[in-house]
């Protein structure tokens, strides 16, 4: 784990990097991580230290929304290894029916939604700008909707729940989407730790 600035934050909802903390405590050389788009893939990008290289996997250059969780059902698939799928709740929401295969075909990823209830990134950029519109959207019951494709589905609100909650799902005979309660007011670029985004003129997504 890198450095972690919310020491002295609530436990509920969820820091975001502490979200992270709990995902690498379970993340062996064997395990492959895929990443989506937005605050949730830099959080990892910031703060997830694989144990081994080749083992994470993000939506590339372009950072397409919807990649994480059809790329971990596919993950699961073609390899015995255990597959932990990061998403942001509107990624999720795009393409979450991709789960349906993995309950079809008896393949056990864990999913993890780090779950800010908004298009996180944008609207953060947009509040730069005193301009937010189009990134707030209804709290879906994301475990109704899970439990309805058949797959294994949890809210959590704490780190510890959240870690718990992986290490179970992990066991699972089917897959497991973990509804990780953040905190949305957790700013993600004041976080960076890399000068190459200002020497490109900012974020890409
Ligand atoms: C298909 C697609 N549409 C739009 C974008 C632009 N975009 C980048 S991040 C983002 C918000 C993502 O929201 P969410 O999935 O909830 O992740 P969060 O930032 O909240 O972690 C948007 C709209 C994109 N990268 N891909
Ligand atoms: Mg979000």
């Amino acid at each position: 784990m890198l450095s972690d600035p919310t020491g002295s934050k609530a436990d509920s909802p969820i820091p975001p990097q502490r979200a992270v903390n709990a995902i690498e405590a379970h993340v062996d050389e064997e395990t492959i991580v895929t990443a989506d788009s937005g605050n949730n893939r830099f959080w990892l990008l910031n703060f997830l230290q694989t144990p081994d290289t080749g083992t994470y996997f993000g939506s590339g250059g372009v950072g397409a929304m919807g990649w994480s969780v059809p790329a971990a059902v596919c993950a699961s698939l073609l390899t015995d290894r255990p597959v932990v799928g990061v998403t942001g709740d509107g990624g999720f929401a795009m393409t979450m029916t991709s789960l349906e295969t993995a309950v079809e075909h008896r393949t056990s990823p864990v999913i993890v939604v780090l779950n800010d209830r908004s298009l996180g990134m944008v609207r953060q950029m947009q509040s730069a700008d005193s301009r937010i519109e189009g990134v707030e959207f209804r709290d879906t019951d994301f475990v109704t909707v899970v439990e309805g494709l058949g797959a294994n589905a949890t809210r959590v609100e704490t780190e510890r729940a959240l870690h718990e909650a992986i290490g179970d799902a992990l066991e699972a005979a089917s897959p497991t989407v973990i509804d990780a309660r953040i905190d949305r007011d957790e700013e993600m670029e004041a976080t960076l730790q890399s000068s190459f985004y200002a020497d490109v003129g900012g974020l890409h997504e």
